[in-house]
C-alpha cells in the first residue's frame, strides 16, 4: 500500500473540517482538493469571494473563490453552505469561467437558501469606509473591498436580502427598497460617495435569480443525507483563525468566524458530523491586511529573510494581488489556534520555501511588558507590544521540493519538523512540498 492510500484509509469514512491556522492562505485550497479523492461532498461554510484558493493541476493553476474547492473533482458534490455571504454576480462569473475550462458545476453545486445576499452597495461601503477610515487616521483594516463586512452586519442586524428572496420578486423589492435607503443614507451622508439606484439592482438580481434557482437547496438536509448514505464530507474553511470576528486580532479580522466550530452551523448540520479537525499551517507567516503581526521580517532588502520568504514563497493575494507581509513561524500563535478548533493534526504547507536558508526561527512566546507569555494574548493592542522569543534550528542547502517521505527530508527539517509539532503539542499529519497534488508526505 502506498502512503497515499493509507492515508485515504485514516480519513475515509470520516468528515475532515480544514481551517486555516493563522492569517489564510495557509494553502488550504491544495489539501481541501487532495482530499476530495474520497469525499461525496465539500463545504463552504464562512466567508464570501474574499477567499481565495489556489490550485496546481497538472501544472495549470486554478483560483477559486466562493465555489468549494471540490469542483474541480468530478462527481464531487459541492455546498455553499448558509454561513456564507453570496455575491451572485460574482458567483455566475465564477461558474462561467469554470465552465469554460470544461466543468460540469450547475449540476452539483448546492446553494443555501438562507445565505445572506452581497448587492452592489455593500462593496460601495466596504470600499468608502475603507476610504474614510484612512483618510480619518483610523487606519484602513485592510479589507478585500468585496462588500463581506456590510454583508455580514446586515445579517446580524436582521434586515439583510437573503438567496431565498430572489425567489419572490415583490418580497425582494420590498427588502431592497428599505434596505437601499439606509444603504444610501449612509453613503451620501457621511461616506462621500453617490447613492445607487434602486431599478438597475432589482433588475440584475432578478435575471440571475432565474440562473440561480436550479441550485437553490436545503444544505443541511442535503449534507446530512450525502453523509447517512456513507459518503464523508469535508468542510473548507477560508482565511484563518487569527482573521476569525471573535478568536482573531479584533478589528483587524474579517467579518465571520473562521474556527472548525462554525463548520457545523455555517452548513445547517450538528456537530456530531465533524470528526477530524485539519490544522493548516504554512512552515513561515503571512498575512494581507493590516493588524499586529509580532514575526513580521522586513521585506524589502534582497538577501534577508524576509525577501526570501516573500519572493520564493511567491506571497501576493489570490483575490486582491497585494504582497503579504511575511515572518517566521509563530508557535505562540499556534497555540491558540490549536485551542480553539481542537486540531486533531496539522498539515505544515509550503516547507521547501524554507529551503537554502541559513538558520531557522520558531517563536516560542513573547516578552510583554518585561514578563514572558506563551500564548498569543487576545487584545491587539497588547500583541503589538509583544516582542517574540525565538528558538533557532540550523537551515539545510537540501531541496525539498516534491518530497513525497518523511526520510527524503533533510535532518535539519525533520528536527524543525520534530519540534513544531513537539512544541504545540499536536502532530503533524501531513508535509506539503509543493503546489503539486502530489508533493505531499503523510505521516499519519
Ligand atoms: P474582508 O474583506 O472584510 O474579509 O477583510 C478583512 C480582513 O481579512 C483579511 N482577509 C484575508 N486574508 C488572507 N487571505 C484572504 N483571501 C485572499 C487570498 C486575499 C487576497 O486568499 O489571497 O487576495 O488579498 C483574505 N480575505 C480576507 C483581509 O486582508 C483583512 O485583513
Ligand atoms: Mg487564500
Amino acid at each position: 500500500m502506498d502512503t497515499r492510500s493509507a492515508a485515504s484509509a485514516e480519513v475515509r469514512g470520516r468528515n475532515v473540517v480544514v481551517v486555516g491556522t493563522q492569517w489564510g492562505d495557509e494553502g488550504k485550497g491544495k489539501v481541501v482538493d487532495w482530499l476530495t479523492d474520497h469525499a461525496a461532498g465539500v463545504v463552504r461554510f464562512q466567508g464570501g469571494h474574499n477567499a481565495g484558493h489556489t490550485l496546481v493541476i497538472n501544472g495549470v493553476k486554478t483560483a477559486l473563490q466562493l465555489i468549494p474547492s471540490g469542483i474541480m473533482r468530478a462527481g464531487v458534490a459541492c455546498y455553499i453552505g448558509n454561513g456564507v455571504v453570496v455575491d451572485p454576480a460574482h458567483l455566475l462569473l465564477e461558474i462561467g469561467r469554470l465552465e469554460a475550462a470544461g466543468l460540469d458545476v450547475r449540476s452539483r453545486l448546492f446553494i443555501s437558501e438562507s445565505c445572506p445576499l452581497i448587492l452592489p452597495f455593500h462593496v460601495e461601503v466596504d470600499k468608502a469606509r475603507e476610504a474614510l477610515r484612512e483618510t480619518s487616521g483610523a487606519g484602513k483594516i485592510g479589507t478585500t473591498g468585496k462588500g463581506i463586512g456590510p454583508a455580514y452586519e446586515d445579517k446580524v442586524a436582521r434586515r439583510a436580502l437573503r438567496v431565498q428572496d430572489l425567489k419572490h420578486p415583490e418580497r425582494f423589492a420590498r427588502k431592497l427598497r428599505e434596505l437601499l435607503a439606509l444603504h444610501n443614507f449612509a453613503l451620501e451622508g457621511y461616506l462621500n460617495s453617490a447613492a445607487l439606484e434602486f431599478q438597475p439592482i432589482f433588475e440584475h438580481a432578478m435575471q440571475m435569480a432565474e440562473q440561480l434557482k436550479p441550485m437553490m437547496a436545503d444544505v443541511g438536509v442535503r449534507i446530512d443525507a450525502a453523509n447517512r448514505a456513507g459518503g464523508s464530507i469535508l468542510f473548507e474553511g477560508a482565511q484563518g483563525t487569527l482573521l476569525d470576528i471573535d478568536h482573531g486580532t479584533y478589528p483587524f479580522v474579517t467579518s465571520s468566524n473562521c474556527v472548525a466550530g462554525n463548520a457545523a452551523a455555517g452548513s445547517g448540520v450538528g456537530p456530531q458530523l465533524l470528526h477530524y479537525m485539519l490544522g493548516i499551517t504554512k512552515a513561515y507567516t503571512t498575512r494581507v491586511g493590516s493588524g499586529p503581526f509580532p514575526t513580521e521580517l522586513p521585506m524589502d532588502e534582497p538577501g534577508t529573510v524576509g525577501h526570501h520568504l516573500s519572493t520564493v514563497g511567491q506571497e501576493r493575494g489570490t483575490v486582491t494581488g497585494r504582497a503579504r507581509r511575511c515572518g517566521w513561524l509563530d508557535g505562540a500563535a499556534l497555540k491558540r489556534a490549536m485551542l480553539i478548533n481542537g486540531i486533531t493534526g496539522l498539515c505544515l504547507t509550503k516547507l521547501d520555501v524554507l529551503d537554502g536558508l541559513t538558520e531557522i526561527r520558531m517563536c516560542v512566546g513573547y516578552e510583554l511588558h518585561g514578563e514572558r507569555v506563551d500564548i498569543l494574548p487576545l487584545d491587539a493592542d497588547e500583541i503589538v507590544n509583544c516582542k517574540p522569543i525565538y528558538e533557532v534550528f540550523p537551515g539545510w542547502t537540501e531541496t525539498t521540493f516534491g518530497v513525497t517521505t518523511w526520510e527524503g527530508l533533510p535532518l535539519n527539517a525533520q528536527r524543525y519538523l520534530e519540534r513544531v509539532q513537539e512544541f504545540i503539542a499536536t502532530p503533524i499529519a501531513m508535509v506539503s512540498t509543493g503546489p503539486d497534488r502530489d508533493h505531499t508526505i503523510l505521516l499519519r
